[in-house]
């Protein structure tokens, strides 16, 4: 296997709106990174993954974007982000932009114009003609639903057609039956990459094609899915783009497909479409009916099943436990009575399983879900809406429908980034766009940098640990047979043997496991007294 610079490195997603606000209006922005880069250079971040910074009227904070070649005022300008691209590269920090192409913003000027059904750009976007029910009512072109609630279709009174939305009604898909439109795309790609930018981050990449508008299957959610989820039409899109870009260019994508299983993954990155997709499945575990807004009790044996399935099967993954759009991992994964423990339990699986980690910012300080008192705290987009609907739809009552709502809501990840304790956590020095989580006196990066003790600290060891030991990202990964809520596993090359053990679970269990060797990380102060039972959520890293 030939080695690329992403095998080796550690990701950092930045949430841009809630990372660092330099210049005091409440929003984080591009300074506010810039900033940060020794911070992120002493964690021992290589590369990062920065959420959209393109213009967008914010209806999906920055997923829904108006112009592809500018960069939103809230977050700056060009010119700083050529400055942010400078001083990544001084730092030897690659950057990698999320791409969203399945849908524009509404106010993109070629939407705007592709209501006029004689427009050039008319068929950049799917309209289609309505249809009407018994009593003369206008009824949309088929029965699919967006992912945000309500119909994938919003009527537009202007040509009396409707336009297919598969998230909200200001998010329109556009249309690659149409060359012209991945043509576009191409030409974006490349503004960034001449920027400098090592590859991108492919939002629902595998939603783009529409294979037809047949009704869908009726389902609880996503009906229509079996019209535009990874349709062969997505896999040549894919093909084309990594010809003529994204090899060129020798550049890296990671794709957010929604929705695969394991043999779907596959299919995406075997010729080279993706470099890697991102696995949902043991993110979902504690979802019952795989909805995110209804609770499972966690049970630790699926998520390490989960971790062994998709590492067995899959060349190579992304390792990820948070991103802006699922709760903290210390909250769901772990124990918020016992936050050191584990959160490195989970920060050790991140960072020796075999794959590319990726931290979600604040993930290496421990912070965890927010205390909400209720819906006028939520900003999220589909948190709104699904209140609404379970209200008007299921009829639930208000605070039935918010305790579901709390159960997923983004928001939980989106708060900002507490820094100290200062008011507002030392992101801004004015009242954030979203509130901060108060636990920021306690959980915050200034009072962790000061402690050999700390969860920060403890990742900095750790990706320091699979620096100084390639075997940790490079070598052979073998899972040995031990009860099924731990971790142990060997990872191997002609030079050195690695033994790790990490217990996912809150109660102690025993190991068959010899663990005899070189302890080089423990989470645990006095381990040595400790050999043959592993408490709870307790780790070592054993040189053979
Ligand atoms: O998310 C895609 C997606 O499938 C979401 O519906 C996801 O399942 C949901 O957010 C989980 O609660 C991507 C982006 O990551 C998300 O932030 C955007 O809102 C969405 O695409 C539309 O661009």
């Amino acid at each position: 296997m030939q080695y690329k610079w992403w095998h080796e490195r550690v990701f950092y997603q930045i949430y841009p709106r809630s990372f660092a606000d330099s210049n005091n209006d409440g929003v984080g922005d591009i300074q506010g990174i810039i900033a940060k880069l020794p911070y992120l250079k002493s964690l021992g971040i290589g590369a990062l993954w920065i959420s959209p910074l393109y213009k967008s009227p914010n209806y999906d904070y920055g997923y829904d974007i108006s112009d592809y070649y500018s960069i939103h005022e809230d977050f700056g300008t060009l010119e700083d982000f050529k400055l942010l691209m400078e001083k990544a590269q001084e730092a030897d920090i690659k950057i990698v932009m999320d791409l969203v192409i399945n849908h524009t913003s509404f106010k993109h000027p070629r939407f705007l114009q592709s209501i006029d059904p004689l427009s050039p750009f008319h068929d950049h976007y799917i309209w289609a003609q309505g249809k009407v029910d018994k009593k003369g009512r206008r009824l949309p072109p088929n029965n699919w639903d967006s992912m945000f609630t309500g119909p994938a279709w919003s009527y537009e009174s202007k040509n009396d057609l409707w336009y297919l939305h598969l998230f909200t009604p200001e998010q329109p898909d556009l249309n690659y039956h149409n060359p012209a439109v991945l043509e576009e795309v191409k030409n974006i790609m490349r503004f960034w990459l001449d920027l400098g930018v090592a590859g991108f981050r492919c939002d629902v990449i595998n939603f783009i094609y529409k294979s037809s508008l047949d009704d869908g299957q009726k389902a609880v959610y996503k009906t229509g899915k079996e019209h535009y989820l990874s349709q062969e039409g997505a896999h040549q899109i894919l093909e084309e783009l990594h010809r003529d870009v994204l090899e060129p260019y020798d550049a890296y994508t990671v794709g957010e497909t929604s929705d695969v299983d394991l043999e779907n993954a596959k299919t995406f990155t075997k010729g080279n479409e993706l470099t890697m997709v991102f696995p949902f499945e043991h993110t979902s575990v504690d979802y019952r009916f795989n909805l995110a807004i209804f609770k499972r009790k966690y049970k630790p044996a699926r998520m390490v099943a989960s971790f062994k399935k998709w590492i067995l099967n899959v060349d190579w993954n992304p390792l990820f436990l948070e991103n802006h759009d699922i709760p903290r991992s210390l909250s769901r994964f772990g124990d918020e009575s016992n936050p050191f423990v584990s959160a490195t339990a989970l920060a050790s699986a991140l960072l020796t399983l075999k794959g590319t980690p990726y931290l979600y910012q604040g993930q290496e300080i421990g912070m965890t879900n927010v205390d909400f008192k209720g819906i006028d705290e939520i900003k999220d987009v589909s948190s709104i809406n699904i209140y609404e609907m379970l209200q008007k739809t299921y009829h639930l009552p208000k605070r039935l429908a918010w305790r579901f709502v709390n159960n997923f809501t983004r928001d939980h990840a989106r708060t900002p980034m507490q820094w100290d304790d200062n008011v507002y956590a030392g992101f801004s020095e004015v009242k954030p766009w979203l509130r901060v989580n108060s636990n920021y006196k306690s959980i915050n990066v200034k009072h962790q940098s000061e402690s050999p003790h700390s969860i920060l600290s403890h990742y900095q060891k750790l990706i320091a640990l699979r620096k100084a030991h390639k075997v940790l990202a490079l070598g052979e990964i073998k899972f040995l047979k031990e009860n099924k809520n731990i971790f142990v596993f060997e990872r191997s090359n002609q030079r050195e043997k690695i033994l790790v053990l990490i217990n996912m679970d809150k109660r102690s269990h025993r190991v068959k496991t010899d663990m005899d060797g070189e302890v080089l990380y423990a989470n645990y102060i006095d381990f040595k007294d400790h050999q043959k039972h592993l408490r709870p959520y307790e780790v070592q890293i054993i040189k053979k």
